[in-house]
């Protein structure tokens, strides 16, 4: 067994943490040879629910699990921390204009940016789950000094994951032969699934579906996938997203396989001619904790102009909140 790492995890009480703290606490998201120690934040009126949270996780005595921090104060749950799921986010309220959300939720990831730029790890990676969660990103980054804005990542492999199910379902083909999907932009119903490069079984994923079904089905499905299982389930995705973030840190670590990418909301750096320093989901390879936007794709006019859509909103999410970065 490895020495023991510390692991944030805000909105601890909340729906994806459910579902994501027991897998992690066993060992699938760092390994089985890697003990970890929860630092579960929360705001107060939910710390009793987070108390039965931590009972369950100690009920489950896993040989992974060394430690448990169940708190409302930030400072401890960031100290130290080597990586921190930035969960927790304002829900939507009755009357409030996606304006107010976005204020709202910039005040919770300012001073949380803060906070973990004091006290985190100097080695911390960050993922932000709590939607708006390229905006939230954002003004994580933003609060950095001591750490670096490329240590913040936005969670976009809830959608990236959704393409390669829905491209799998329509070739027949096992999730594990699809590869090369891309999520451009925004983690929003403006984002753009791009079919453009991926392979299936090898062969380019454009010889084996047709335009049409890119059009009508595909994108809107994976645009609109997450209101499609509210609309079904009458909650959020919560264990599908519990999943994706275990597998965005898994992926960041461990690394992309030979021949194949991720997508990750990241700081661009201009790349695909994206406007600088917003969070855009890129494809990107990752190697031993680094990753690399993967450079030179051909990108045709449909493309582009999908690109530049949730680009846009992206902008119109940073310009409202300016005053806060
Ligand atoms: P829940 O409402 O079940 O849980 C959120 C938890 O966060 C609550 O327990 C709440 O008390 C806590 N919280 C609120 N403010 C906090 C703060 N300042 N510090 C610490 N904790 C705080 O939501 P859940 O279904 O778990 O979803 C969490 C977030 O993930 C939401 O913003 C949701 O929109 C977002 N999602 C993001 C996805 C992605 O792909 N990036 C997909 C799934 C999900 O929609």
């Amino acid at each position: 067994m490895k020495n023991p790492v510390r692991v944030t995890v805000t909105g601890a009480a909340g729906q994806i943490s459910y579902n994501l703290l027991f897998r992690l606490a066993a060992g699938e998201m760092l390994g089985k040879d890697q003990p970890v120690i929860l630092q579960l934040l929360e705001i107060p009126p939910a710390m009793k629910m987070l108390d039965g949270v931590v009972m369950e996780l100690e009920d489950c005595a896993f040989s992974t699990l060394s430690g448990i921090i169940a708190t409302d104060n930030s400072e401890l749950a960031f100290g130290d921390a080597e990586y921190v799921l930035m969960v927790g986010a304002r829900p939507r309220g009755p009357g409030m204009e996606r304006k107010d959300l976005l204020e709202a939720n910039a005040k919770i990831f300012t001073e949380q940016g803060s906070v973990l730029d004091r006290v985190a790890s100097q080695n911390v990676r960050v993922l932000v789950v709590g939607n708006p969660a390229n905006t939230n990103a954002l003004i994580t980054a933003s609060k950095l000094q001591r750490l670096d804005a490329s240590q913040v990542t936005a969670m976009t492999r809830l959608d990236h994951n959704r393409a390669i199910s829905q491209i799998a379902a329509k070739t027949g083909s096992f999730s594990s032969s699809v590869k090369r999907v891309i999520i451009w932009g925004n983690h929003s119903a403006t984002q753009y699934p791009d079919i453009h490069h991926a392979t299936v079984d090898g062969a380019s994923a454009l010889d084996v579906v047709d335009q049409n079904w890119i059009e009508s089905e595909f994108i809107p499905t994976v645009q609109k996938r997450g209101a499609q299982v509210i609309a079904a389930r009458g909650l959020s995705s919560a264990a599908s997203a519990g999943s994706a973030a275990m597998d965005h840190i898994r992926t960041w670590m461990q690394g992309t396989p030979t021949g194949d990418w991720t997508s990750m909301g990241i700081v661009s750096d201009g790349s695909y001619e994206i406007t600088d320093g917003l969070i855009y989901s890129y494809p990107v390879t990752c190697k031993s904790g680094h990753y690399e936007i993967v450079q030179d794709l051909e990108i045709n006019k449909f493309s582009r102009d999908k690109m530049q859509i949730t680009e846009q909103e992206l902008i119109e999410e940073r310009d409202a909140i300016a005053n806060l970065l």
